[in-house]
């Protein structure tokens, strides 16, 4: 129906240019035509689409310059302090909508291109995401960008400028097979290349002990082999275009082309070799989710970065204040995760080796200045280094290791605490499993602050994986509970609904998420509740077209939307999942004519390449959707859609359209999820466990607004201590059981019978994940969200107040708690 795919969410208009005025369109029209000519080389008539695109960037990037260096400019002259967030990860998505709504500009912009012949919407679409991330702890990087930039912190982000962001999904017989992303094919328009900008960073070779004339020693690092790091810099325009912050993106270089006299002597690889291993760097990126990839390639990469960003940012110190001693003083460096740990010792070394500053206040300078943030319990996914790799690449780096080791260990002592069981948990060496370093230790010690990301994961990182280094600095575990940037994730990717909030909260809801509050009295307006119902229908005609589009399976907009998207992995348990939704159709094939409630299920999500019991997964629910979406007797009352490469993109489509927000881990597993922010937000119920954020999702938008089920973090660890084996449990349920049994003689692989014995021996057997003991309370709250949904008013009415109660999980709060706990920054607020 192309009447109602016209009405399909489109790029935001925020109400703020919605009449934009005639001049400023023919500046803005004359702008992008400047541009074209000048910048693209291309006149009107031979322009392609990508080339009008291109002059839409330059046209809108040219307006965030000079708020840029106006914002550059006042961190000299003011000299609040500055935060540096040091990520391996950057989760971007595109740019464009998001530049040009923060500057007010959509529609004006709009007004603009419409004269030159060209749509807006479609230009939109030409922009590649950039996928410098796995997941939510890359997606989190860049929603703190954008806070920090609406609060006008003077911030700079930190990372890698991979060639090759993550892999591209496709999916071949439901099988998912990975092909690299080029998301820099076409060049990126929104960098500027800083050649200028250039750190050399060491690896390898031997360390000297120098002594001086007064007898102290002094160590110099002789490494064995260098890579340039070069910056690149991308504005990020905060709400309202009024402050502009850096993401610094490091690219690695050889330092010298090629080796002329190789080259000459006939051998034209081995000429380039050195330049393909410093290129190797920054090539691509490490696509695991939530197990450290532990290659050597990886701690290249860690330090690179690391070691570029802290040589930056003491540069830019001395040229502001002539000396490094005051450098806590006016510098907060965050470490997302430990992928930045070795920034620890690395500042150690450019202190003392060489800026000549003594042990002790080295120390002070670096633990005032550095703090950390933990985002997972999972033991695999703890980073640790073997001594020896760290030893041979990093050698100046380990001595600094082991002499913050042994100071750390007597003092511990000297606190009383001789415990040898004791002193090897907190020791930063682990001696169980070959000598390896605790990359997680290390971050801890070097911090002042190490925070969780949601209150039970803040609760339990106390308990689990710091609880001896907690009880011994009790001061130092603090909580910081994620959120999630409301400019991308509610004006722009569902601006109907943005405009309706706007017409009834008012427009306060711009600048102040709380005032998502004024909306709950209407959660049972007649008037209200058909519009808010309008722009959900409208958004899934929008979303039913891609799923046609994409998967090729009907889906009609009227019936529950009921949405899993996120990073395939066992302890996100969409086998979960996809176990209800064959019981569920194992249900309405006994009793067809019972008033089942329509619904289609829809997943999204990358497994690890490596991941093989995750692509299995995938490979089911693939399997499922197929024998189910050609199953006649259920045909309108259950579809199953597995939509491919799931991206940015694709979840500002999906999010909007959502009725039902799978958040459904194994509780005590999911450090926060974001997801579940973005989906509540936009007016999904919850249903999920008591783990991560949910707990406080639960909390703000009220017991009644959320389905909740299955096992507490405190059940699953005494169920655990029971033992895995789930043949009573399984014999206890007679669905569960003709689930499995299903499942497993291969009733959804006839072409391959066996496909899923084993899986479903795990599951039997060995279930670490309590699928099986949580399967009866999911199943049976899955029935009550059916019932809430026949209750139209009341499912409305909830959906309604998940809105409504949202607002505290704008990252905008997440941020200034930041700036005010940790960074002790304080976040500006604008007038
Ligand atoms: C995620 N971690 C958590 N790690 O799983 C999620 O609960 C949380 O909301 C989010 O961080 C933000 O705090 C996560 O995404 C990774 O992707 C790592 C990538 C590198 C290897 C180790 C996992």
């Amino acid at each position: 129906n192309t009447s109602e795919a016209a009405c399909a969410p489109s790029l935001a208009d925020t109400g703020r240019d919605i009449a934009p005025a005639a001049d400023s369109v023919a500046n803005l029209r004359e702008a992008i035509l400047r541009r074209l000519t000048y910048s693209v080389g291309k006149n009107q008539a031979s322009a392609s689409e990508y080339d009008w695109y291109l002059a839409v960037v330059y046209a809108t990037r040219d307006r965030i310059v000079e708020g840029w260096m106006a914002s550059t400019n006042a961190a000299y002259v003011h000299g609040p302090k500055r935060v540096y967030y040091l990520s391996l990860e950057f989760l971007i998505g595109r740019l464009l909508g998001d530049a040009l709504n923060n500057l007010g500009l959509t529609e004006t912009m709009r007004a603009a291109t419409r004269e030159l012949g060209v749509d807006l919407e479609r230009l939109r679409t030409l922009e590649p995401d950039a996928a410098l991330g796995n997941g939510g702890l890359g997606r989190l990087a860049a929603c703190f960008m954008e806070s920090m930039a609406t609060l006008s912190i003077a911030a700079h982000g930190y990372g890698i400028r991979y060639d090759h962001g993550l892999f591209r999904q496709v999916l071949k017989d439901g099988w998912q097979q990975e092909y690299p992303e080029d998301w820099l094919a076409l060049g990126n328009p929104w960098e500027f290349k800083r050649p200028e900008v250039c750190y050399r960073i060491g690896f390898g070779g031997a360390v000297e002990a120098l002594t001086s004339p007064d007898g102290a020693t002094r160590y110099a690092w002789k490494p064995a082999e260098y890579v340039e790091a070069i910056a690149y810099d991308t504005p990020v325009v905060g709400w309202r275009g009024a402050h502009v912050n850096t993401l610094r993106l490091w690219s690695a270089r050889a330092c010298d082309p090629l080796q002329l006299d190789v080259f000459n002597a006939g051998d034209y690889v081995g000429a380039v070799a050195d330049k393909m291993r410093a290129e190797a760097i920054s090539k691509v990126l490490y696509p695991s989710d939530e197990t450290p990839a532990g290659q050597e390639l990886r701690l290249r990469q860690e330090y690179f970065f690391a070691s570029a960003s802290l040589q930056d940012a003491l540069r830019r110190h001395l040229k502001q204040y002539q000396e490094v001693r005051s450098l806590a003083e006016h510098v907060a460096i965050q470490l997302n995760d430990t992928h930045p740990a070795i920034s620890v010792a690395e500042l150690m070394r450019l202190l003392v080796d060489v800026h000549g500053i003594a042990w002790e206040e080295a120390w002070k300078i670096t633990q005032g200045t550095i703090s950390y943030t933990n985002h997972t319990l999972l033991p695999e996914a703890l980073e640790s280094w073997p001594v020896p790799l760290l030893e041979r690449m990093l050698p100046r780096q380990m001595q600094i290791i082991y002499l913050i080791n042994a100071l750390h260990l007597d003092s511990v002592r000297k606190s009383g605490h001789t415990d040898a069981r004791l002193i090897a948990a907190v020791s930063m060496i682990d001696e169980h499993a070959g000598r390896r370093v605790r990359m997680g230790h290390l971050a801890f010690i070097g911090s002042h602050k190490v925070n969780g990301v949601s209150a039970l994961h803040s609760k339990l990182l106390k308990q689990t994986v710091f609880r001896d280094l907690g009880t011994l600095y009790p001061d130092r575990i603090v909580n910081k509970t994620n959120g999630i940037t409301f400019r991308r994730w509610l004006f722009e990717a569902n601006p109907g609904l943005t405009r309706l909030l706007a017409d009834t909260a008012g427009e306060g809801i711009y600048d102040d998420p709380m005032a998502l509050r004024k909306i709950a009295p209407y959660a049972s307006d007649a008037a209200f509740v058909g519009e808010f119902a309008a722009v959900k229908r409208q958004n899934k005609v929008a979303l039913a077209k891609i799923i046609l589009d994409r998967c090729h399976v009907k889906v009609d907009p009227d019936v529950l939307f009921d949405v899993q998207i996120k990073r395939v992995h066992e302890y996100k348990r969409q086998l979960l999942n996809i176990l209800e939704t064959v019981a569920l159709y194992d249900a309405i094939r006994a009793q067809p004519y019972l008033d089942w409630v329509p619904r289609v299920k829809i997943f999204a999500g990358k497994a690890a390449a490596s991941y093989h019991h995750a692509k299995l997964i995938i490979k089911l629910a693939n399997d499922v959707a197929n024998v189910i979406n050609n199953d006649p007797t259920v045909r309108g009352m259950l579809k199953v859609a597995y939509l491919p490469n799931y991206n940015v993109s694709l979840a500002e489509s999906i999010i909007p359209a959502s009725d039902l927000s799978e958040q459904i881990s194994t509780a005590g597993m999911e450090a926060s999820g974001t997801g579940n922010m973005k989906l509540a937000l936009n007016g999904a119920l919850t249903i999920g466990t008591l783990d991560g954020a949910n707990v406080e999702i639960k909390q703000h938008v009220g017991d009644e607004n959320i389905f909740i089920f299955g096992m507490t973090a405190e059940q699953v660890a005494q169920r655990r201590g029971r033992g895995i084996d789930m043949r009573e449990t399984i014999a206890r349920s007679p669905a569960l059981r003709e689930v499995l049994d299903a499942i497993g003689s291969g009733v959804f692989s006839p072409d391959d019978p066996g496909r899923y014995a084993g899986l479903v021996d795990i599951l039997t057997h060995h279930d670490h994940f309590l699928v099986c003991e949580d399967f009866d309370a999911y199943y049976a709250c899955q029935r009550e969200v059916a019932a809430k949904w026949l209750d139209r008013a009341a499912w409305w009415k909830a959906s309604i107040l998940n809105t409504a109660g949202m607002g505290w999980f704008s990252s905008d709060r997440t941020i200034a708690e930041y700036a005010d706990e940790i960074w002790k920054t304080q976040a500006q607020k604008k007038e």
